[in-house]
């Protein structure tokens, strides 16, 4: 038969370029080899791990899809296919790497400089700097519109006021990206901010019971003085910061598949190996409808993905079809996986069958980068023309 569900229903492996698929092969022995050998007690200690960046950096998996500046200049299911190996071992491990290479690396790119490019993108790209992302506050997470952070024009540059939380990768961050209401105009703009800056402090949020190996904590902004190089000159508009999120949204649903599948294995090998009433739980009906539907999803989720990348590097790609992605796959991914956990029995309870892990993780995804239910609306007010989002 054609059909081979043992690794690729739909055999997504011959629509890859061989490029694509040899840099999701380096990318899958770097996490299986390096990311999955500490993750577990990474998990236990919530730790923060520095070798990390520059371990991907290494292998050229941070901003990959940029030409120049010591990045690969590969496609955009390239980047996917790197973020769905980094999510097979933990959604946080993909965290820190989507953060770097969409949220801190390709704003510089598009809105910053030569100078900024010069001085940020080939660190950045070799993990050498730790970069950072602020744009939720913590009255403003769903509408950033409103945020309370605010730039305005001082005697030689800028002085920003105000605080965001929830930042990944913000406590050992050497270069944030924070966005602010500039009060001279009031639009938001993009400013990068450096860590030693006086009145800049991020300190971090402990105890998070998911996404444990990415490190988390606030940005506080108390009159913070920068010159103008500070300013991204070309991310004027909220709709700019909306376009790094395109990206990160793009990797997540493929990254999100990467982990389901992670627990599909998991909880395929198990029912094949464990006997109850004589016989191995995957011969039993429930169990695998629960396998068929898990795979199922994986199937589609991915094969959406890939055109959406494959439109994306065409130029023919609207926001909408990301949030359509980026939704399902976040959705499917934690209600499937979820469902998987059930097949453990009570190993379900040890995070050294890693299946738990992924269902705290998946719902931190299914929340970050737009939740699912505000993707609902972006959707919605594509399809009725009406915006329910707000008045
Ligand atoms: P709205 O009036 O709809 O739009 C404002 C301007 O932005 C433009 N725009 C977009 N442009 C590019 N791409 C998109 N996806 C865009 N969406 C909107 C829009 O055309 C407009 O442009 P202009 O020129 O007319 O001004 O904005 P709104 O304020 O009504 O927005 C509503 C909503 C719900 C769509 C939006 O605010 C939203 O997406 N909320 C979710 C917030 C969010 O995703 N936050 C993410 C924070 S970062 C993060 O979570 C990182 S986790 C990383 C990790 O660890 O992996
Ligand atoms: P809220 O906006 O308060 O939403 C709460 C609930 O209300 C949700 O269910 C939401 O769907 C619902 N809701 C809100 N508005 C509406 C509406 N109009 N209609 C219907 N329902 C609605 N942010 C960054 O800027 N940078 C980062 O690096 C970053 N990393 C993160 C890492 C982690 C581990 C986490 C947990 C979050 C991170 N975030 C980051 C923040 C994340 O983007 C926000 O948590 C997310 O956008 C939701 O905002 P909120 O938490 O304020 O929830």
């Amino acid at each position: 038969s054609r059909f081979n569900p043992e690794v690729d229903p739909f055999d997504l492996e011959s629509q890859l370029t061989d490029e694509e698929r040899a840099i999701r092969d380096t990318a899958r022995d770097f996490c299986q080899e390096f990311l999955l050998p500490r993750v577990v007690e990474a998990n236990r200690n919530e730790v923060l791990d520095k070798e990390i960046l520059p371990a991907m950096g290494n292998v050229g998996l941070l901003g990959p899809t940029i030409q120049g500046y010591g990045c690969a200049g590969v496609s955009s299911v390239a980047y996917g296919l790197i973020a769905r190996e980094l999510e097979r071992v933990d959604s946080g491990y993909r965290s820190t790497g989507s953060v770097q290479s969409s949220l801190v690396m390709h704003p510089i790119h598009a809105f910053g400089t030569d100078a900024q490019k010069e001085k940020y993108l080939p660190a950045l790209a070799s993990g050498e700097l730790v970069g950072c992302f602020g744009l939720t506050e913590p009255n403003h997470g769903s509408d950033p519109a409103g945020m309370d952070t605010v730039a305005e024009e001082t005697d030689g540059g800028f002085t920003l006021r105000g605080s965001k939380t929830w930042i990944s990768n913000s406590p050992y961050a050497d270069v944030f990206i924070v966005w602010a209401r500039c009060k001279w105009d009031g639009k938001v703009r993009g400013f990068v901010l450096e860590k030693d800056l006086e009145g800049l402090t991020a300190p971090r949020i402990h105890n998070k019971h998911a996404l444990r190996v990415s490190t988390t904590g606030s940005i506080f902004l108390d009159n913070v003085k920068v010159t103008h190089d500070a300013l991204l000159p070309k991310a004027v508009g909220l709709s700019a910061a909306f376009s790094c999120l395109n990206n990160a949204r793009f990797g997540i649903s493929w990254g999100v598949m990467g982990a389901l599948e992670s627990c599909l294995d998991v909880a395929k090998n198990y029912a094949l190996e464990r006997h109850q009433f004589k016989r191995p739980l995957a011969s039993f009906q429930l169990v695998q409808k629960k396998l068929t539907d898990a795979h199922t999803e994986i199937a589609l989720g991915l094969q959406a993905s890939l055109r959406v990348g494959r439109l994306k590097d065409e130029g023919k790609l609207a926001p909408e079809m990301i949030s359509m992605v980026k939704r399902n796959n976040c959705g499917k991914a934690l209600q499937h996986s979820r469902i998987l956990l059930d097949i453990l029995g009570g190993n379900a309870t040890s995070d050294e069958y890693h299946i738990g892990r992924h269902v705290a993780n998946l719902q931190v995804t299914n929340t970050y980068e737009g939740t699912y239910d505000i993707h609902t609306l972006i959707l919605g007010k594509a399809i009725t023309g009406i915006q329910a989002f707000a008045n």
